[in-house]
């Protein structure tokens, strides 16, 4: 039996933030679809139940549920033994969060929602990537990822060169980012954060919770 459960598919970036937290702890975890077969089995009753926001990743420990991924990674780090996932230091422990925040507020709406998941999920005519939607949200993607640039100047992690949380939120985007058109020159704008994303690469937990479809690319 596993340390922990987490819902949802592998392909889900939050998911993965959770698992490599997981993996980053040392700790065992498995992943259920079970009551989950597309998009909108995320209103079922079945994951409300879990999850009353219809969203995942939720994690179940014992007879512990929680959902939101911060809240997830933090009782990871808190409940196990292993290493440290935040900083003790606290005001490398507020940045950390200051990153957290940042992550969900300004680089997921910008690179997830308005770039990656167009893509992945197209809805424009004929089924194609909705054009005006991505070509209206370059510009963002752009500045959002000369932010992060500047602040992985030193890196390659947020807080050096040791990873936390926040830096388990920033990988996955960006791992899907490499794989869009725009991406490769989107990022090589910004080399500091493919330094992250290179530096990530090489640990444990990137490559146990690889998604499927970017096997090829990795
Ligand atoms: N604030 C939530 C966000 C979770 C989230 O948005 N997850 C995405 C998958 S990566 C999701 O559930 N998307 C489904 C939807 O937006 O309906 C967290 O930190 O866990």
């Amino acid at each position: 039996m596993s340390d922990v459960s987490l819902i949802g598919p592998d392909f889900s970036t939050y998911v993965r933030t959770a698992r490599i937290a997981c993996v980053e702890k040392g700790i065992t975890h498995d992943l259920t679809t079970d009551h989950l077969s597309g998009p909108e089995s995320l209103q079922s009753e079945a994951h409300l139940a879990f999850h009353p926001f219809g969203r995942i990743p939720v994690m179940l420990h014992d007879d512990f549920r929680l959902f939101e991924t911060s809240a997830i990674c933090r009782y990871i780090d808190a409940a196990f033994e292993g290493p440290a996932l935040i900083p003790t230091e606290r005001r490398q422990a507020a940045l950390m969060e200051q990153w957290i925040s940042a992550y969900n507020d300004y680089v997921n709406p910008a690179v997830l929602r308005r770039h990656i998941l167009p893509y992945a999920f197209p809805k424009g005519p004929d089924g194609q990537p909705d054009r005006e939607v991505i070509d209206a949200g370059l510009p963002e993607v752009a500045s959002v990822l000369k932010v992060l640039n500047t602040a992985l100047e030193t890196g390659p992690f947020f807080l050096g060169e040791t990873p936390t949380i926040a830096d388990f939120f920033l990988l996955p985007a960006i791992d899907y980012l490499r794989t869009t058109p725009e991406g490769p020159e989107l990022l090589a704008a910004a080399p500091n954060v493919l330094r992250h994303r290179d530096a990530f690469a090489g640990r444990t937990s990137y490559s146990e919770t690889l998604p499927e479809q970017l096997k090829e690319a990795a």
